[in-house]
C-alpha cells in the first residue's frame, strides 16, 4: 500500500503525476501547508525537513515499510516499482535524463521557490526578484530551444523528466503566467504532456 502526503506545489504535483501516470494505486493525504501541517511533530517524524512530498510504502523492499522523501526520489522509486517504466535504459539516455531532471528539480524548482518566496515576503526585494525571474526565463529559453529540436525532455521518448519539468512549468504558469510568455516550443510540449490522462489526474488534487 502506498500513501502519498502532498500539496499542489511543483514538488507535490510531480510526485502525484508520477503515481497517476504509472497507474499505481495509492492513498492521497492532502497536506494543508497554510495551516503548517507539514511542520507538525507527526509530519516531521516522516520527514524531519518538514517538507512535502512524502511517500510511504508499507510493502517496500524486502517486504519492509519504506519512507521516501524528495520528489525525484519518489518518482524514481515509483518507476522502479512499476518495472522501470519512464526510465531510460541506455547510457546516453540516462545521462540526458539526469541532466533534464536536474534542470527541472534543482535549477528551475529552486528558482521558482525563490521567486514565490520573495513575492510572499513582507518587503519583496526587487533586485533579488529580478535576478531569479531572469534566471527562470533563461532556463525556459533553453528548454524552448531544446523542444525545437527534440520531442521530449530527455530525447524522443516520454520519461520521468517530462513529468518533473511539467510540474514546475505548469505551476509557474498557474501562479505567474507572465514568466512563461514567449516560449512556443515549450508551450507545445506542455500542452501535449498536460493532455495525457495520467498527468491530468495527477494535477487534480480535488
Ligand atoms: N527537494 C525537495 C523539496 C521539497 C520542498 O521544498 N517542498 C516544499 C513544497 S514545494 C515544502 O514543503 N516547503 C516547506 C518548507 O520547506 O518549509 C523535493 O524535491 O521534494
Amino acid at each position: 500500500m502506498l500513501d502519498l502526503y502532498a500539496a499542489p506545489t511543483s514538488n507535490g504535483l510531480r510526485a502525484k503525476i508520477m503515481l497517476d501516470e504509472l497507474g499505481i494505486p495509492y492513498t492521497l493525504h492532502k497536506v494543508d501547508m497554510m495551516k503548517g501541517e507539514h511542520k507538525s511533530p507527526d509530519f516531521k517524524r516522516m520527514n524531519p525537513n518538514g517538507a512535502i512530498p512524502v511517500l510511504i510504502d508499507s510493502d517496500g523492499p524486502g517486504g519492509k515499510p519504506l519512507t521516501v522523501t524528495q520528489s525525484i526520489a519518489i518518482m524514481e522509486y515509483a518507476c522502479e516499482k512499476a518495472g522501470g517504466k519512464f526510465l531510460p535504459k541506455d547510457a546516453a539516455g540516462k545521462v540526458a535524463h539526469t541532466m533534464a531532471v536536474q534542470s527541472a528539480a534543482t535549477d528551475m524548482g529552486m528558482t521558482l521557490a525563490s521567486i514565490f518566496g520573495i513575492a510572499r515576503s513582507k518587503e519583496p526585494h526587487k533586485p533579488s526578484q529580478e535576478i531569479f525571474e531572469g534566471r527562470w526565463k533563461d532556463y525556459c529559453k533553453v528548454w524552448d530551444q531544446t523542444f525545437a529540436k527534440q520531442k521530449y525532455a530527455a530525447g524522443g521518448e516520454v520519461t520521468l523528466a517530462d513529468f518533473a519539468l511539467y510540474a514546475v512549468y505548469a505551476r509557474c504558469k498557474g501562479v505567474n503566467p507572465a514568466l512563461c510568455q514567449g516560449f512556443p516550443n515549450l508551450d507545445r510540449w506542455e500542452a501535449e504532456i498536460g493532455a495525457r490522462p495520467g498527468t491530468k489526474k495527477g494535477m487534480n488534487f480535488g
